[in-house]
């Protein structure tokens, strides 16, 4: 293999360039919660992530053209094909919840989406919405219009990515509730290929990038436990952490029983035992 040229360093992954055309996305076993990445890493998190990021990238490929070009042996290294991003990342809520609950509740309405009135914290939509964001390098993202999205994209390209995004979140919807897990929202983030196809890239439909819930204990008019972070996050609480940098370290037991949630979320959704991703990853292709 040619030498890979870091190019790129995100909270949670690095990314190399393999040559003009290519590169080569490593998920670390990072995790951050509430925004601060905690000094403690959770094994095979960056694996988990990536071996679930590929099944739904090789299941949705008919759907919407994605980046991905194959697996590395270690189960955390994508190789992709290089786009050029949208500015914008792409929000689909199906439920209201964090930032669209707390819009919902100051203006009746999320991100310019009027919704019914009288709904409860995390009911499921009439329908789902699209919600984009810009891109922050630090800090928060920040919400704003389609109009504003399509301004920023060219309008082509962010009605292309919001067609796309839907039929994503449909596809995965319909996927995951038949393995008892809600995709109460998730995050894409498109680019355009050289022939100006409009094309997922990043990470897609993850626990890192989505709110998945398990349906068994769905229950209307409050937040929902998330599947894979409520874990940690609420062992981070319990230690009187005000929520900003530096995070806590985080004792073995809450390390083990986290990483334990992220492959019962990967072995729910693929149907792959983790244990055999890790022997060959090719098998979620
Ligand atoms: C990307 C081209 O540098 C970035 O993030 C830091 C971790 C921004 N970024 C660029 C890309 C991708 C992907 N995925 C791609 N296929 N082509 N750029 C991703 N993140």
């Amino acid at each position: 293999m040619p030498e890979a040229v870091h190019v790129a360093s995100g909270k949670v992954r690095e990314i190399y360039a393999l040559d003009d055309d290519r590169l080569q996305l490593v998920a670390s076993d990072r995790i951050s919660t509430f925004d601060v990445i905690l000094p403690t890493p959770i094994p095979d998190k960056g694996r988990v992530l990536t071996g679930m990021s590929a099944f739904w990238f090789a299941r949705t490929r008919e759907l919407v053209p994605n980046h991905l070009l194959g697996l590395g042996d270690d189960g955390r290294t994508t190789i992709c094909r290089r786009l050029e991003m949208l500015p914008v990342e792409l929000v689909v809520r199906g439920y209201l919840s964090g930032s669209g609950w707390a819009d919902y509740q100051a203006s009746g309405s999320v991100c310019g989406h009027a919704l019914p009135t009288g709904l409860r914290e995390s009911e499921r939509l009439p329908g789902p919405i699209v919600t984009p964001a810009t891109k922050a390098e630090a800090g928060h993202d920040l919400n704003i219009t389609e109009a504003e999205a399509a301004a920023l994209c060219g309008s082509e390209a962010y009605l292309g990515a919001r067609d796309a995004a839907l039929a994503l979140y449909a596809f995965a919807t319909a996927h995951a509730e038949s393995r008892g897990i809600i995709l109460a929202d998730t995050k894409f983030e498109f680019g355009v290929d050289r022939d100006g196809v409009v094309t997922l890239g990043d990470e897609a439909l993850t626990p890192d990038s989505s709110r998945l819930w398990p349906a068994d204990s769905y229950a209307l008019g409050g937040p929902q436990p998330s599947f894979d972070k409520q874990f940690v996050r609420d062992y981070c609480l319990s230690t009187g952490w005000d929520r900003t940098y530096p995070g806590p370290e985080v004792p073995d037991e809450v390390v083990a029983g986290t990483r334990a949630r992220y492959i019962d979320a990967f072995e729910r959704l693929t149907e792959v035992p983790f244990e055999r991703y890790l022997s060959d990853p090719k098998v979620v292709l």
